[in-house]
């Protein structure tokens, strides 16, 4: 049984000053249950709670550790920047190595913006695209979760789908009028709501490989149809590669999956563990983005330069070795145990996976939308995260997130998750 003493004193202690105890839901274990584990250092894949439990990790602080925890050169780098002050407020020749690298690394974009999260990036790519094509609406998925600008919390997954919130007090109708939503992998239902609001749509914002309901994979020909609509309708195709960005391919989705959005949005990964989020694509867009254009979008520690040393040295790292076939080889590998142990089990399951990003779904029908990833079996998930946990495997919190691989995992960290597995499956059914 784990020992949590330590955890169980700082999250009463916590929820004493910060609501529910923690600085982003997620965390919280509240859909899952149990005491959120207080994390106090971590090294390569391994996370070290207050108890000094050891655990393999699985979420990489939901992605950005894609090379492990305290990564020497990371360290290094940001040891030395730090020596030179913290901010400046002021443009810095860092911000421009990490904005030429991207674009070395991205071939479709021509200017790149740095922002402070993901959110920031998602909101600003959506205000550029009303602002570039004049038109108010845009469509989402349901389940795809942007971060939580206002627009964006309707059907969104993540934390919300986590913890079943529907709808967002505070969120108002002004706001979510335009929002329009669709099924993931629903074309009619997107060519519906085209026709239906015909030159009023700005945009469509889509995780090209979902991430924030499980791990759901764009069904064949989906995302090619997208492009030709948007294209056709003069609509902007923004691509949220938050997650995907940086760990599936050095060019990300658009690479893997060879289709190029007209803006992009990155996070996470893009700044090696700090507060990194960007957005950028064509001159024909980004020229509208104030002080070149009109469009006004800013922020006091955009390209900071601690944080643009990390993401710069995580980017260079990931663009010169061959680390995206060292975790797609790993993830293949955890898969393909899983799979064993869970048709051993006779318990229904499916496991969705691209590249590093994997998730598991105790169901007995493929899981391709938001509806069916929550009509999974998500109670068997949370019994089974727990018993995970008690044998030192930190899974995401969640049935509805993705499960990220680091490349510090080496096989006997994966061989050791599948036994865990088998282990966890009989001690429950
Ligand atoms: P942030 O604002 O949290 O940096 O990024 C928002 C975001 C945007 N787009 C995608 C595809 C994302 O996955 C995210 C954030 N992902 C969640 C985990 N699924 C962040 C974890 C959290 O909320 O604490």
């Amino acid at each position: 049984m784990l020992q949590l003493i330590k955890s169980k004193h700082l999250f009463e202690q916590a929820q004493k000053s910060i609501p529910g105890g923690v600085n982003s839901p997620v965390r919280a274990f509240k859909s899952i249950g149990g005491t959120p584990l207080f994390i106090k250092s971590a090294k390569g894949a391994y996370l070290f709670d207050e108890d000094n439990n050891k655990y393999i990790d699985y979420i990489a602080s939901w992605g950005p550790m894609i090379l492990g925890h305290a990564h020497p050169a990371i360290i290094k780098a940001i040891q030395q920047q730090v020596e030179l002050s913290t901010s400046y407020g002021a443009p810095t020749s860092l911000e421009i190595s990490m904005a030429e690298l991207i674009k070395e690394m991205v071939p479709n974009v021509d200017l790149i913006r740095m922002v402070s999260s993901g959110t920031e990036a998602c909101m600003s790519a959506l205000r550029l695209a009303r602002g570039y094509t004049g038109k108010n609406k845009f469509i989402k998925f349901n389940g795809c979760y942007h971060g939580h600008a206002d627009a964006f919390l309707v059907k969104a997954g993540s934390g919300l789908a986590t913890l079943d919130i529907q709808s967002v007090p505070g969120i108002t109708a002004g706001v979510s009028i335009d929002t329009l939503t669709c099924d993931y992998n629903d074309l009619e239902g997107v060519k519906k709501l085209v026709g239906t609001h015909k030159n009023q749509i700005a945009a469509i914002i889509i995780e090209p490989i979902a991430g924030n309901m499980g791990c759901i994979l764009p069904e064949q020909g989906f995302l090619e149809a997208l492009r030709a609509i948007c294209t056709e309708e003069n609509i902007v195709l923004i691509f949220d590669e938050v997650m995907t960005g940086f760990r599936l391919a050095k060019g990300g989705a658009q690479e893997l999956l060879g289709i190029q959005a007209d803006l992009i949005t990155y996070g996470k990964v893009i700044g090696g563990g700090m507060p990194v989020g960007a957005f950028g694509g064509r001159y024909e867009i980004m020229q509208h983005i104030a002080p070149l254009g009109s469009v006004y979008q800013a922020g006091t520690l955009s390209g900071n330069p601690i944080a643009m040393r990390a993401g710069f040295t995580l980017l260079s790292l990931l663009n010169e070795g061959d680390h995206f076939q060292s975790l797609a080889k790993k993830t293949a590998y955890l898969k393909e145990g899983l799979n064993k142990v869970f048709s051993n089990s006779k318990i229904p399951f499916t496991i969705n996976q691209i590249g590093s990003m994997i998730s598991v779904h105790f169901s007995d029908q493929l899981v391709t939308n938001f509806e069916t990833a929550a009509a999974a079996n998500n109670q068997l998930f949370n019994q089974f995260f727990h018993q995970m946990l008690a044998k030192g495997v930190y899974l995401p919190p969640s049935a509805f997130e993705s499960w990220f691989l680091n490349d510090a995992i080496t096989y006997a960290d994966l061989d050791f998750t599948i036994k865990a597995a088998e282990e966890s499956l009989s001690l429950i059914l």
